[in-house]
């Protein structure tokens, strides 16, 4: 299987036999312009040392013999579209954009071994099989949310989540910020929050959180890699972390105890106080103004605390203050219980709840969904009874559980041009490392990441897991721990 790309490609042409090598000469000429030359800039650091070669990235030299990133106007290939071509002689990708340059290089990494991905000088050769991709999303969310408030995890592993993420074309990281046991991110308005609120986490470690320069540089490298950062800030349940922070957010004026446990649904804001409000436009204020990408998550998931009337009044206030900071706003499930407004983002996640409300209610307000059904998208679930690490409530998933869904008929009623996309979470009550990260998420966010980008009729368990296989040498150079299931032909 020459041609072994996740996610599976729109559109591969083989041309048997056919090879291109890469040499100690071979260039790297990119298109007259700023940005499509940044990405092939970002092609050469991938490839230079493992390779060891120099491959100058240039404007100008001739495309003869080297690895050439175009633009065309060819508008069928959409904003993320590509085409790549690979003959003896050279490599040339085209796209409209550079964010679609951007995912063919991903692909392009993929037809070279696994060991190119080595921070070590490796042997080769470091030949690319022949033939022509052509190749574009089937939907704009492609989505994988990290939980940084149960433990937390700072820039450099979040940075390297990132970069995993984009070699399987993940263009949406859901940051989830905050929650009963942690705010992450720096609020100069109300700066105990982090202080008190950011200073633990489940089991009782030291926590921590992003100062606003560090969010910033987090979004700026998500952004280097087209990647857009959904920043999560979880209200009105799951808010104990700001009820320990300041007394005034409390409806009896007392400040809670920090908490360590791995419960949910306990807390709650105060609906009735009109400082709720203010802190809410305030946070949500200094956020949207940090945050380049259009949706602010509110959460919405879980409140034991409220009625259905005090919670739907709440939630449609809070979609008001996001669109007031200019934001659009996504929320779990539960705010269909509010009055929404077309452009907010529904994202499906309880399977086990009716699901007639809740599409009846998003499809009349105008809202789409992004789909994390927890019994196939939900990272921290254990992949069997062995699994060490992660929860079971939503049950085991496996490689093939997590692939062997379809986004467009997964809810009655929810059509192709209702989804926005799908995303993988990734909760971490029971994740202290980042190997314990990278042990959930691979293989299974290859599996999500291809049913957000493939066209359906590619949909197919056998050469998938064939693919996915071919993998592991990569993580392997990349130092990424993965879970080696039984259902997946490993190559050793
Ligand atoms: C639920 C809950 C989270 C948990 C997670 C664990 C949602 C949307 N709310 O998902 O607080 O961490 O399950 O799997």
């Amino acid at each position: 299987m020459a041609h072994a790309i996740v996610p599976a490609p729109a559109s591969v042409r083989p041309a048997d036999g056919t090879t291109f090598a890469l040499r100690e000469t071979t260039a790297i000429v990119t298109a007259d312009s700023p940005e499509v030359r940044r990405v092939g800039e970002y092609l050469a650091a991938a490839l230079r040392p493992a390779t060891g070669y120099g491959l100058p990235v240039t404007d100008a030299g001739p495309t003869q013999g080297a690895i050439s990133l175009q633009l065309t106007d060819d508008a069928a290939l959409g904003d993320e579209g590509y085409t790549l071509r690979v003959t003896s002689d050279d490599v040339t990708l085209t796209a409209r954009r550079a964010k679609g340059l951007f995912r063919g290089v991903q692909s392009l990494r993929q037809l070279l071994p696994g060991a190119v991905e080595s921070t070590e000088h490796q042997p080769g050769p470091w030949r690319i099989p022949g033939g022509t991709i052509t190749d574009q999303p089937r939907f704009g969310w492609r989505g994988a949310s990290l939980d940084v408030a149960r433990h937390f995890f700072g820039v450099a592993d979040v940075k390297r989540y990132i970069d995993a993420l984009a070699l399987y074309k993940i263009n949406v990281l859901h940051l989830h910020l905050t929650d009963d046991q942690g705010w992450r991110v720096a609020i100069r308005s109300w700066p105990e929050l982090t202080n008190r609120g950011g200073a633990s986490q489940v089991g009782g470690g030291k926590g921590g959180y992003y100062t606003q320069e560090q969010y910033a540089e987090i979004v700026g490298y998500a952004r280097d890699r087209y990647m857009t950062i959904v920043p999560e800030i979880d209200v009105p349940g799951h808010t104990n972390a700001a009820l320990a922070s300041y007394p005034e957010l409390n409806c009896d004026g007392k400040a809670r105890e920090p908490y360590t446990g791995m419960g949910v649904g306990f807390s709650s804001l105060c609906v009735d106080k009109p400082i709720t409000y203010e802190f809410l436009d305030q946070v949500l204020g200094e956020l949207a103004a940090l945050t380049p990408g259009p949706y602010l998550h509110i959460g919405g998931d879980e409140v034991e605390k409220l009625t259905p009337a005090q919670y739907g009044e709440f939630v449609t206030r809070v979609v008001k203050i996001v669109e007031s900071h200019g934001k659009r706003a996504i929320g779990w499930q539960e705010i269909t219980g509010a009055t929404l407004t077309p452009g907010t983002v529904v994202q499906y996640w309880q399977h086990q709840h009716a699901a007639a409300e809740i599409v009846s209610r998003a499809k009349k307000s105008g809202a789409k969904f992004v789909l994390s059904p927890g019994n196939k998208t939900y990272l921290d679930m254990k992949y069997d009874a062995l699994t060490r690490l992660g929860l079971d409530w939503a049950g085991h998933i496996e490689v093939r559980d997590a692939y062997d869904w379809e986004p467009a008929s997964l809810l009655d009623g929810v059509g192709e041009s209702d989804v926005a996309g799908v995303e993988a979470p990734l909760w971490t009550e029971t994740l202290e490392s980042f190997d314990d990260v990278a042990f959930m998420a691979f293989p299974r966010l290859p599996a999500v990441a291809e049913l957000g980008w493939s066209p359906r009729a590619t949909h197919d368990w056998v050469t998938f897991r064939r693919r996915l296989a071919l993998q592991a040498p990569r993580w392997e150079a990349m130092s990424l721990n993965y879970y080696r299931s039984p259902q997946v032909p490993w190559p050793n």
